[in-house]
Formats: structure tokens, C-alpha cells, sequence
């Protein structure tokens, strides 16, 4: 790394932890030790009169903890969206239930509520500790109501953090009963089954099979139109379907090794580069997009990663911008594919990653959005590739988030769907590049989620499978992919979460950069 480029703050778990606990003691003097951390979740509420779900004005870190006073077992969620934390007991009248990734409970003042969790291993792992933190204090005896106890003793009756530290329990099923004690109430149940439907659309909705079906479809027509004119970009090809199918929990469906052998023929071993399909040329768009199909399947290890970096590295300009092979063409789209592919690396050392900054920078325009070298119109997907590469690189505090936000909300039109700049057609992939760019400077309310969802969902063929890029087209794997993204994007029910800035399922980043397990987060910045 350049010595001024700016990356993101490198604290390892333990000092993380010891922040995130001086922070909450701040607010709570009680509370002891963090048990669990959830990086991002978002909350729901259902009314029980209107028997409907809607947004709470709660969002941010989440923090299960056990506090040396009663109660002492809660979880905390420091609100991003105002001064307001959330605070809930779990040792109270506490019901929970698991739809992953969602936790849906019942708190003492009879609230129900769902925690949606960006990460879906943070859910199971909260619905397991919720488990067992409630499956120990059930085992507790019940006290006389007029103890004669200290305080001290009556503390001591409850778990202890070596109840709660135990070996794992199996995790919850998705149904969660087993994780739940004593749920027996009917109505709370009921108040569960359908959750999805009540967030405004049903699992039924995205006929999830049929893509799956049509994605595996198209690598085996190798003769029809669609292969035809995806012939010179397979690689990114593999990477929308691969990508998608990993989306819909259906990655298992193709043979690693045979997409591996495929893309190592792609790949040209004297200059470190990859071309989008077997004999063609070098480029930094398919050389990205193999980094991301070895990650999605965790075989990152095929490559010399010294000879990729150096390639992707040496692509770039003396103005910080990047072109994307040896031809020269500059574009902000290949910055963000040399930021992203070398941060998957763990090379970003290899740039100037200050003067790449410097010329995404240069490339903003007086909307607040970017173009694609300076002075270019703003367009949605060079917003997405510079705001992404902005994220990476931890230099977000460069877009105004205000203004770039509004000029992204107002893709939207009356159809529910969005376009990429003023006076265009709406088309299901800004959905994509549109929603990514919000999440990341968190403006993503700001869009109305259930029209845009209406909106992909009637790209469909639900014949045949596909999304096409406005009803009634044909259908292709671009817009398929970026169909599903958008939903993920949205939290749509059964979808695994995507992660904005690198445009991969966000179990793929958490296995890049912390290893197979979740590293506890800072709190929300
Ligand atoms: C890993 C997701 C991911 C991306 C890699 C290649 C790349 C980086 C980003 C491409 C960003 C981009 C420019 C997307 C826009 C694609 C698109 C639909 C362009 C159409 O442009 P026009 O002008 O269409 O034909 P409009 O909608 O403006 O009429």
C-alpha cells in the first residue's frame, strides 16, 4: 500500500471487542461482557389490528451482552437511524422463532417484532445463543416469590457465562422449534407463519427453481443466440450465473473442478491476466470476474496471485485512473474492478491507492454522481463502480451522500423499476447498480422496495425461467443475475444477502476476510 493510501482501520477481534464494549458501557454501565455481535441487522414490527409488518425505525449493530445486575442477559442495538437504541430483555416473557434471516419474537409488552440480519450466520447464531441462554434459565429453579436471599444469591440462580460459553448446540432448524422453549401459543406462531408474505411478497412470487433450471440451461446451449453473443464474455457470464445460483442456495448444482479447469484455459500465464473466454485476449473486466467465481467456490488457491495482482497492478495509470488491457482505454469501471479484485487478493498494496481515489474523485460530478472519466455524464453503474471502490478503499467521506442519494432515488419511476440516468427506460440491472450505490452510502429507504420489487418480479419468464430487463422481453442471464441481486438486495425471503461493494454473497466476503467465521464488527460508523 502506498503510505498515504487510505485503508480501512485494521483492529484485530479482540481490540474490536474491547472498543465495542467500553462504547456500550457508555450507555450501560452494567453490561459486562459482549456474548455475540451482529454487524447489521434491520428491524420490523407487526401490528396486531392492521395484522401487517412494517419498517421500525431501528437499524445497526446488534450486541447480545450479560450484564453484572439484573436482568442480566439483554441484547442492544445501536440505532444508526436516530438516537434511539433498542433494548430487550431476553430473560423477560421472551418467545422467539427463526425464519433465517430473520429472528421473529415476542418481547414482555407483548411487541412483536423481526430482526432481519444482513448476515444469515448472525442470525442462526443469535437464535442459538437466544437457545441457550433460555433453555439454562428454564432449567433454574423457580424462587419463592418472597425470597429471603441476598441479591447476591438471587444473581447467582441466574446463567452464568459459562452456561452461555458451553459447546455448541446443534443450530436451529429454520422451523426453530427445537431452539424454542416451551412455544406453545398458537398465536404467536400464527403471527410468524407468512412473515415474507406480510413484508409485501411471497417466496412463491420468484419462481427460484425455473431460474435455476434456466441458468444451468443456457452453459448447454452452446449454438442459440443468448451463447452466441455471450461467446466473448463467458467469463462474466459465469460469473452472473454462477453468482445467482449461489444466491438461490443452488451452487452445489455445477462441478467446481470442471468451472476451474474452464478458467484456467482463460487464463494467460504470461502476463497474469484473464480473457473472457478460451483465446481471446486479456482484460481487467474478465480478469475480476474470474477472481470472483474461484472465490465464490473457494478455490482462490489456483491462482498465482503475485502474477494476477502484478497484472492488475500494473494497469494502472500515472493519474491513479486504470485502463483495462494493454489498448489504453481508461474508464472508472476498471479502477473498480482493480480495487475489488486486488482487495480480494489482499494486494492492494500493489497501487497508489491514494491517487486511485484522487481520480474517482475527479470523476465526481455537481449532482453527486460520477462518470466514467472526468467530466463524463453520471450514470448509475459508473456510480456503482466508483462508489464501490470508494467503499473498499474506505474513502466513502468523499461522496455526499445527500445529494448523490437523491439523485439516485429519483431513478425510480411510476413503474416501480429504475433507469440509469434521467429520461431513460426503466431496466431490471439498475436494481443493481441503483441499490448497491444507496446501501453503501445509506440511502436505501429512500426507494419504495415493495414497487421495485413488483417490478423484477414481472421481468419473469415464469414459463421457462430468466428476468429480462423489462416485462415482457426476452429473458438473458445479465438481467437474471442482476434480477435476483436486486431482491437479495432487498432482503427478499429465502435469498442469500449480498454484500454491495464486492458483489458477492456475503458469506464469500466474510470467508475472504475473516476467515470461515464472522469477525465481531466495529460499531457502525
Ligand atoms: C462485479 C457487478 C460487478 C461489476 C463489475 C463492469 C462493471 C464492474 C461495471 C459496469 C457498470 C456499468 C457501466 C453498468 C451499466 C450497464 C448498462 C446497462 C449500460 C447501458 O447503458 P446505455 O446508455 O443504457 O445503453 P441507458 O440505460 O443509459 O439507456
Amino acid at each position: 500500500m502506498s503510505q498515504s493510501g487510505k485503508l480501512m482501520p485494521n483492529l484485530d477481534q479482540q481490540s474490536t471487542k474491547v472498543l465495542n464494549l467500553t462504547v456500550l458501557q457508555r450507555i450501560d454501565p452494567f453490561v459486562e461482557e459482549i456474548l455475540m455481535t451482529a454487524a447489521h441487522v434491520t428491524f420490523y414490527e407487526f401490528n396486531i389490528e392492521l395484522n401487517q409488518w412494517s419498517r421500525k425505525d431501528v437499524e445497526g449493530s446488534l450486541f447480545v451482552v450479560k450484564r453484572n445486575t439484573q436482568p442480566r442477559f439483554q441484547f442492544i442495538v445501536m440505532n444508526r437511524r436516530n438516537t434511539d437504541n433498542l433494548v430487550e430483555d431476553l430473560l423477560g416473557d421472551f418467545e422467539y422463532e427463526v425464519q433465517v434471516p430473520y429472528l421473529l419474537y415476542r418481547n414482555a409488552a407483548q411487541e412483536v417484532n423481526g430482526i432481519w440480519f444482513y448476515n444469515a450466520h448472525d442470525c442462526e447464531a443469535a437464535a442459538n445463543l437466544f437457545g441457550r441462554i433460555l433453555n439454562a434459565y428454564s432449567k433454574v429453579p423457580q424462587k419463592p416469590k418472597a425470597s429471603t436471599k441476598s441479591e447476591f444469591e438471587e444473581l447467582e440462580a441466574v446463567p452464568t457465562s459459562a452456561v452461555v460459553e458451553g459447546p455448541l448446540e446443534p443450530p436451529p432448524t429454520s422451523s426453530a422449534a427445537a431452539a424454542v422453549p416451551d412455544v406453545s401459543d398458537d398465536s404467536f406462531v400464527n403471527f410468524f407463519s407468512g412473515f415474507g408474505s406480510r413484508l409485501g411478497a411471497t417466496m412463491e412470487d420468484l419462481v427460484a427453481e425455473k431460474h435455476v433450471k434456466y441458468i444451468l440451461s443456457v452453459e448447454k446451449k452452446k449454438d442459440d443466440f443468448e451463447s452466441l453473443v455471450l461467446e466473448h464474455l463467458r467469463m462474466n457470464g459465469a460469473y452472473w450465473g454462477l453468482t445467482t445460483l449461489d444466491l438461490l442456495h443452488k451452487l452445489g448444482a455445477v462441478d467446481p473442478d470442471e468451472v476451474v479447469s474452464w478458467m484456467m484455459e482463460c487464463y494467460h500465464q504470461d502476463c497474469g491476466g484473464f480473457g473472457g473466454n478460451i483465446g481471446h485476449d486479456p482484460h481487467l473486466l474478465y480478469t475480476l470476474s474470474a477472481v470472483q467465481v474461484l472465490a465464490l467456490f473457494d478455490r482462490l488457491d489456483v491462482l498465482d496471485i503475485e502474477k494476477v495482482s502484478d497484472y492488475v497492478a500494473g494497469l494502472q495509470n500515472g493519474d491513479g485512473s486504470f485502463s483495462g488491457d494493454i489498448w489504453g482505454e481508461t474508464d472508472t469501471r476498471f479502477s473498480y474492478c482493480a480495487i475489488c479484485c486486488l482487495s480480494i487478493l489482499h494486494r492492494l498494496d500493489k497501487i497508489d491507492v491514494e491517487k486511485a481515489v484522487n481520480y474517482i474523485v475527479s470523476c465526481k460530478n455537481l449532482d453527486g454522481g460520477f462518470g466514467s472519466i472526468p467530466g463524463g455524464e453520471s450514470h448509475a453503474g459508473q456510480i456503482f463502480c466508483c462508489v464501490g471502490a470508494l467503499a473498499i478503499t474506505g474513502s466513502l467521506h468523499h461522496v455526499d451522500r445527500d445529494l448523490l442519494g437523491w439523485w439516485l432515488c429519483e431513478r425510480q419511476c411510476k413503474d416501480g423499476g429504475l433507469n440509469g440516468r434521467p429520461e431513460k427506460l426503466t431496466d431490471v440491472c439498475y436494481s443493481w447498480w441503483v441499490l448497491s450505490s444507496l446501501i453503501m452510502i445509506d440511502r436505501v429507504h429512500w426507494i419504495d422496495k415493495d414497487k421495485l420489487t413488483r417490478f423484477i418480479l414481472n421481468c419473469q419468464d415464469r414459463e421457462n425461467g430468466g428476468i429480462s430487463d423489462r416485462p415482457d422481453n426476452a429473458v438473458d442471464v445479465f438481467h437474471t443475475y442482476f434480477g435476483v441481486a436486486g431482491l437479495s438486495l432487498m432482503e427478499y425471503p429465502g435469498l442469500k444477502s449480498l454484500d454491495p461493494a464486492y458483489a458477492l454473497p456475503v458469506d464469500v466476503v466474510n470467508r475472504i476476510f475473516f476467515g470461515k467465521q464472522r469477525a465481531p464488527s466495529l460499531l457502525a460508523s
